[in-house]
């Protein structure tokens, strides 16, 4: 599931307010301007492009990419064999015009917006299987799968409850704030003029309270608390008539044999989708277009980004995932990006197996560790580079969330053992749908970053193979080492050390400098 970290709930809403970050601290390392990103620029000056550097494709699997977008479109890849438009499947790699990448949860009429949780879908086939069984009933070789069933079944059960209170909570407060903006006829509207303002309309007197007790401070403008209540609603939304309903099963567009792993082609070759913001966001930050002096920077000056549209607002089915991992290597591809995870895999030996493969073409895989403030050495975030043998693949960058100032997020999930390194992952600028820029948080900006910095070292230093790079990125980090707030705490303190393997946050300059040294 992709996460982007909206203040969601009005009640504690804190907007996360861009202005007071620099749109392109991610890059910089500045104290004095408390922008201590990866060192970008430093980078690009203190190691000019080798005369053998060459483009590096990064497959971004998420969402669907704005192709058309004015800072990205020239650094979209365009397959070379492919003709567009005439049905063929003209370079015989199984997908039939697939000119910028593919989509694998479209069908011949329609893409899937929304989807189930993965708990959803593994509590239906449970249900399929036991029933209401007692455990009593059930053999003594199933009873390990009998808990599981049970274990999802009160998760599931417990999610449902909240996103149905939570839903019905913003239904009534979005009700207060449309009367309000039919009384205004717009959100655009600053603070000021709203408090002159007076609604005739109780429910909109009440949103208009709402709304000016958010914006105190300034830090927030009315249009963003409007916008938050629609965000709110429409993933609360989502979350309790979709995602959790047992009933819902939205695969029927797809067309495939579902539960069919040989089969890899299907999907259809538009690849923005019904949104596209998180993975035209994702794709922004790694190959916006540096030099056009419009909109933002991306990393790699050398970079082609390859779309491939796998998440639905939802968890991400592992088939998906698997088969768009084996695109991406099969299509030259040697940086993987994955802003997504979950809680539950439903075939994790489909999914080892497109790894092993990536592992074993040299492609190197980021991926994001997940927002939820947990530590993943106790509860996994999948996909997990541990394959199910308890073996490594070592080609993979597990990326945790840094802010500004260098502390970790405090939405970031953490794992001595099981998270890598840390990037900068809040309120990062980047590209949006429809030709627009957005800031969003979360880890699943953070290893776009981590990504993008792979792309521009295996751009640079070619003969580097994954693992070399993975090296570099990994032995140059920044250690901060005083203490900072352990995510997911109010006061706890902790150590980069105790957060990831490498005690520390990636940079740029120090990564390029050690790359540069390896003949
Ligand atoms: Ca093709
Ligand atoms: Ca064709
Ligand atoms: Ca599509
Ligand atoms: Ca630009």
């Amino acid at each position: 599931m992709k996460k982007i970290i909206l203040s969601l709930s009005l009640l504690i809403c804190v907007s996360l307010s861009s202005q007071t970050y620099p749109k392109d601290w991610h890059l910089n390392y500045s104290a004095k301007d408390t922008a201590l990103g990866i060192d970008l620029f430093n980078a690009l000056k203190n190691f000019p492009q080798p005369a053998t550097a060459k483009e590096i494709i990064v497959a971004v699997i998420d969402d669907g990419i704005d192709i058309e977008h004015e800072d990205l479109k020239q650094n979209i890849w365009v397959n070379p064999k492919e003709i567009p438009g005439n049905s063929v499947d003209d370079d015989l790699n199984g997908y039939v015009d697939d000119i910028n990448g593919w989509d694998f949860i479209g069908g011949p009429q329609m893409d899937v917006e929304i989807d189930n949780l993965e708990m959803t879908r593994l509590l239906r086939d449970y249900i399929a299987k036991y029933g209401n069984k007692t455990k009593k009933e059930i053999s003594k070789a199933d009873r390990a799968d009998f808990a599981r069933f049970k274990t999802i079944q009160a998760e599931h059960a417990k999610k449902l409850d909240e996103a149905g209170k939570n839903f019905n909570t913003y239904k009534t407060i979005k009700q207060f704030f449309d009367a309000l903006e039919q009384e205004l006829e717009t959100t655009d509207i600053s603070a000021k003029d709203l408090e002159k303002f007076n609604p005739t309309k109780n429910e909109a007197k009440l949103a208009r309270k709402i709304i000016l007790d958010q914006c105190v401070g300034g830090k927030s403008t009315p249009k963003d608390v409007f916008n938050d209540v629609k965000d709110a609603y429409k993933h609360f939304y989502a979350s309790y008539k979709y995602q959790l309903n047992l009933e819902y099963d939205p695969r029927y567009i797809v067309g495939d044999n579902y539960e069919d792993t040989k089969n890899r082609f299907y999907g259809n070759n538009e690849v923005k989708g019904p949104n596209g913001d998180h993975g035209s966001h994702v794709g922004g930050i790694i190959g916006a277009v540096r030099d056009n002096k419009i909109g933002m920077q991306g990393i790699s000056p050398l970079v082609k980004i390859m779309v491939l549209r796998v998440v639905p607002d939802g968890d991400e089915r592992d088939k998906d995932v698997a088969n768009a991992i084996r695109y991406a290597v099969d299509n030259g591809a040697k940086v993987i990006n994955m802003s997504f995870g979950k809680a539950y895999s439903y075939n994790k030996t489909y999914v080892d197996e497109a790894f092993r493969y990536a592992e074993s073409k040299d492609v190197l895989i980021i991926h994001a560790a997940g927002n939820d403030g947990k530590n993943t050495d106790k509860e996994s975030n999948f996909p997990t580079p541990y394959y199910e043998d308890g073996s490594l693949c070592k080609t993979w960058i597990e990326v945790g969330a840094s802010d500004r100032d260098q502390n970790p997020a405090d939405f970031s999930n953490y794992g001595k053992k099981t998270v890598n390194v840390f990037a900068p992952g809040v309120n990062i600028y980047s590209t949006v749908i429809n030709n627009e820029y957005k800031a969003f948080s979360g880890t699943s900006m953070a290893s776009p970053v981590t990504a993008g910095l792979a792309a521009l070292i295996r751009a640079y230093y070619p003969h580097l193979t994954a693992i070399q790079v993975k090296q570099v990125i990994e032995g140059t980090v920044v250690k901060p080492t005083n203490k900072v707030r352990k995510p997911g705490t109010k006061k706890k303190k902790t150590k980069y050390k105790k957060l990831c393997t490498t005690a520390g946050i990636i940079n740029a300059n120090e990564a390029l400098k050690a790359a540069a040294a390896i003949k």
